[in-house]
């Protein structure tokens, strides 16, 4: 049995080991040429705990290969990107499925009777249909389920991937799967495949639900973070510590409130309920209000540090803003991980480097390397505590944590100095 693996990304490439680690012949595909020969060469191009050994041990015994163009398999999972259409300034975000779109009709060449083709990328609900419409177009020659049920040629399920950044490799065996088959017989297919390296339960539900299913459980955390989000802001006005407020509540045998932040971040969480919202606009409103409530935020951390800045200078009347040196603290998306896409602390950061006319510091110790052009202001804890007016705290990285600050106004989006946001 051959898989093959359409998008080496975040989600593609571990999968992929996985299979191959468990001795399946695996087939990568991908369109980038340049990432497609570091795998080819056992190395990877994404930062993953434990996935490069993984992948190095699959290339040299010889069970994964990395290609451009697709190949004859018995099973293809398609894990390419679903982001946005461009939209309008405080418009709603349509998906984009041209990635699905050409996946499909990448691999429609190749298909041959009894094969399954799976669907991993989060996808609004309707897409898994929509791409065996495309396969179908592709495929005159061949049935699919959506016209031929249960005796159709080709097998197509919907089964979204859950796993955390960070812990990839643990939970794409540890979590539970929803499969979400076209039929009953595509779900079966798809479980036996899954069953290979999934040691957690495989839970059957139609394509259309699994869908769902995923954007639920990101749309789930965005407002529940909006939550903790709205708390801080309420609690800076009424001079309550949110931080406080919050390990109170929570002590409540049936409350749970996330942390508040500098908004939220990640190409998951921030994405996702946009295609619940842009689906059913007129339904989705506590999923739309989170999403504002969440969009905002990093305006309102930048209108604190503004009013810090000022009573900066109104306590050093000598001094004048281009005097004044603003420290910012992590500029990944979450805790303790290199990532900086969708980042609300970068974002910050890049515009308090643009309004500010004195001196910025970043610190994030988690960039090894040189960073496109904020590398100029890039330096290392201790210098910022010694030498900033502002200390901004954007990320709660470990390294961030057991140490103090000495002087100067701190603004704290994560309450890690233990003062209030
Ligand atoms: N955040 C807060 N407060 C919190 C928790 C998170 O402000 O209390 C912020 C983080 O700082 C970050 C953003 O939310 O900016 C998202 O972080 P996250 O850790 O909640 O989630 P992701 O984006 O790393 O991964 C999520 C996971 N989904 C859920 O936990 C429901 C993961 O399981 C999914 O597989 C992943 O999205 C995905 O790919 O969809």
């Amino acid at each position: 049995e051959t898989i093959s693996v359409i998008g080496l990304g975040y989600i593609g490439l571990p999968t992929a080991a996985m299979f191959a680690s468990r001795k399946k012949k695996v087939i990568g595909v991908d369109v980038n040429q340049k990432a497609v020969d570091t795998i080819n060469r056992g190395e990877i191009h994404i930062v993953e705990p434990d996935l490069d050994m993984m992948v190095h041990a699959a290339v040299t015994e010889g069970y994964l290969k990395a290609t451009t163009k697709p190949e004859s398999a018995d099973a293809f999972l398609i894990a390419v990107p679903t982001p946005f259409l461009p939209y309008a300034e405080g418009g709603i975000p349509e998906p984009d499925l041209s990635y699905i779109k050409a996946a499909s009709e990448a691999i429609a060449p190749v298909l041959k009777k009894g094969d399954l083709v799976i669907l991993e990328s989060t996808s609004p609900v309707g897409a898994t249909e929509q791409m065996a419409e495309w396969l179908s177009t592709a495929r005159p020659d061949l049935s699919f389920p959506q016209v031929a049920g249960e005796g159709a040629d080709i097998n197509i399920a919907h089964c979204p991937e859950r796993v955390l950044p960070g812990h990839v490799v643990r939970e794409l065996v540890e979590n539970d799967r929803v499969i979400g088959g076209m039929t009953a017989k595509c779900s079966s297919r798809a479980v036996e495949l899954y069953k290979t390296f999934v040691l957690g339960e495989c839970v059957i539900t139609n394509a259309r639900t699994a869908e769902m299913a995923k954007l639920t459980e990101n749309s789930c955390r965005d407002v529940q973070i909006a939550f903790a989000n709205e708390l801080s802001i309420i609690c800076d006005k009424l001079d309550i510590d949110v931080w406080e407020l919050i390990s109170l509540a929570n002590r409540h045998p049936r409350i749970n409130i996330l942390q508040p932040g500098p908004g939220v971040g990640g190409h998951c969480i921030a994405v996702d309920p946009w295609f619940i919202v842009s689906k059913t606009p007129e339904e989705a409103k506590l999923i739309h209000t989170a999403r504002k409530v969440n969009d905002a935020k990093p305006d309102w951390v930048i209108n604190k540090v503004k009013i810090a800045i000022a009573d900066f200078l109104q306590a050093n009347p000598e001094k004048t803003a281009k005097d004044v040196t603003i420290a910012c603290y992590g500029l990944a998306f979450k805790a303790d991980i290199d990532d900086l896409r969708e980042s609300p602390a970068l974002k910050i950061a890049e515009k308090i480097i643009n309004i500010h006319k004195g001196e910025v510091l970043l610190i994030e110790p988690n960039i090894k390397q040189d960073k496109k052009y904020f590398n100029a202001h890039l330096c290392s804890h201790n210098y910022a505590s010694e030498n900033a007016d502002i200390h901004l705290m954007l990320v709660d990285h470990s390294e961030f944590k057991n140490k103090e600050i000495e002087g100067g106004v701190i603004v704290d989006c994560k309450g890690v100095w233990n003062k209030k946001t």
